[in-house]
């Protein structure tokens, strides 16, 4: 066939990702949609670019050169599994699938399995940028073999976005290692617009300005460390007025945040792990809170503080809230990083962190000048076991704590909830602290459970007869 690459599911996603393949030098795109609309309209809306199309599956592969290369771009899920089987019958073994869809990483691991045994080699690869990325340069998170990548590199290096002269792709490890990584980068993403939704609701109520005089603020942190693409649309979606009404736009939109469900999946999957990733966790949490109106309108009369907030200096009060933002937001990707650790350890991936920090400079939604500072710190320590205690961070937490602690004081003073705020300071609290209250935890479930105990000051593990004359036993070590 004349094709050197294939989109199978041409929705916004894979029809943008199909003519950004068409547009780069030396591509002929192959492109199949179950439904014929799709293809047609493709077709018609974008001669340019010299799709070859096709009707069936055995068209399909027909018009692909060996070894094949697809691309699934349709809803994850079931659909992903009816495209991989359709083309497991038509392909051969050499052929690459690569599923660009928002897969589940465990269904990544089943389906590369199920796939590798044809002879075929699956690729899970997680794709971030939403339909303009995919269009212009998104930010690729490939999983699957060594051998694969060999094939797949150079394709995909020439339709990533670029970062300081950089293409945002990297074989990010084996079968689902990809998808993971993109699962952790959606989860991470709900902390930092989490994070700036507290940033921008604390400014509101603690001095009163308006939506469009705060968009000035964050236009104005967008000059500096802070300086990423939430900020910048955070600065966008403030200023905008509702024509409608005339009032700003974020006032008549209803106050109940949706979800896709990556976010939850990368809680479930840190709970899982025994990865404490509670920023995440809790920004997770504050959606599923503001989307639940019964219980809101049953809980307005609920007592609060007597005194409403009142900040006396204004910009001293909104540098503060910068500054939690950032521990904050410090405190969010250690976290997620950490995710990224436990998993490749449990399934055995040999992901390079700084890379991982790399590719999602350009092309993602959390992309940011702060992922410049975490390749820096894993070029200086590939292994380090906790992010934020790299010198660049423990810096800007030295500069910062303070200002945290204010800000959260506050806000629990004047009864605002900051939830992923409070919960990021307790984490880091949690991970400083010296002795932390877990050897109560033990005692007392030595006392119900005989779950034993290990002491401070000499090798073994003990169970203390409770229910008898509470002397201490050496045990059997249960957990
Ligand atoms: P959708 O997720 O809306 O899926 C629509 C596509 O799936 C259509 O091509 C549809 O074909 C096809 N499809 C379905 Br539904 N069931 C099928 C089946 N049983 N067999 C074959 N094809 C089937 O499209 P999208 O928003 O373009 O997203 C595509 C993928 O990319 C998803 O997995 C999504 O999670 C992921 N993703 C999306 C974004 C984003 O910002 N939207 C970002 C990153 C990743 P039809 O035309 O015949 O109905």
């Amino acid at each position: 066939g004349p094709a050197n690459i294939g989109v199978v599911g041409l929705a916004v996603m894979g029809s943008n990702l199909a003519r950004n393949l068409a547009s780069r030098i030396g591509n002929t795109v192959a492109i199949h949609n179950r439904s014929r609309g799709k293809t047609d309209a493709l077709m018609s809306e974008h001669p340019e670019a010299g799709f070859v199309p096709s009707y069936d599956y055995e068209e399909f592969a027909a018009s692909l050169q060996k070894p094949r290369t697809a691309i699934i771009m349709v809803k994850a899920g079931a659909a992903t599994d009816s495209v991989i089987d359709a083309l497991v019958d038509v392909f051969e073994p050499g052929d690459i699938i690569v599923d660009g869809g928002n897969a589940l990483f465990t269904d990544t691991i089943r389906r590369e399995k199920a796939v590798r045994e044809t002879g075929i080699n699956f690729v899970g690869m997680g794709v971030s940028g939403g339909e303009e990325g995919a269009l212009l340069g998104p930010s690729l998170m490939p999983g699957g073999s060594d051998e694969s990548w060999d094939t797949l590199g150079p394709i995909l290096r020439s339709i990533a976005a670029i970062a300081e002269g950089e293409p945002c792709v990297t074989h990010v490890g084996h079968d689902g290692a990809g998808h993971f990584v993109k699962m952790v980068h959606n989860g991470i993403e709900y902390a930092d617009m989490q994070l700036i939704a507290e940033a921008y609701d604390l400014i509101r109520r603690g001095t009163g300005r308006t939506p469009a005089q705060i968009a000035e603020v964050f236009a104005e942190w967008n000059e500096g460390e802070l300086e990423s693409y939430l900020i910048e649309i955070t600065a966008e979606v403030l200023r905008q007025v509702d024509a409608d009404t005339g009032k700003a736009l974020v006032d008549v939109i209803l106050d109940q945040a949706g979800a896709k469900g990556t976010g939850a999946w990368t809680v479930q999957t840190a709970l899982n792990l025994g990865v404490p990733v509670s920023g995440i966790a809790e920004a997770v949490f504050a959606r599923s809170l503001s989307s639940h109106p019964e219980q809101r309108a049953v809980s307005g009369d609920l007592p609060g503080p007597a005194e409403s907030l009142s900040v006396a200096d204004p910009d001293a009060f909104i540098e503060d809230v910068r500054l939690a933002l950032y521990a904050s937001k410090i405190v969010a990707y250690s976290q997620g990083f950490d995710e990224i650790r436990a998993g490749a350890a449990e399934y055995d991936w040999a992901i390079d962190l700084g890379a991982i920090s790399k590719i999602w400079r350009g092309g993602c939604i959390i992309r940011a000048q702060f992922l410049n500072r975490i390749a820096d710190a894993y070029a200086q320590t590939p292994d380090l076991p906790v992010l934020l205690t790299a010198p660049y961070f423990v810096d800007a937490l030295t500069r910062s704590q303070d200002a945290w602690r204010r800000i959260i004081a506050t806000a629990a003073g004047a009864g605002i909830p900051a939830p992923a705020f409070s919960s990021s300071l307790s984490y880091y609290d949690g991970l400083r602290a010296k002795r932390l209250p877990a050897a109560l935890i033990q005692g007392q479930r030595d006392f119900f459970g005989a779950h034993t105990y290990k002491r401070i000051d000499k090798p073994g593990t003990f169970h203390t007869l409770w229910s008898g004359d509470r002397t201490e036993i050496e045990a059997e070590d249960t957990h």
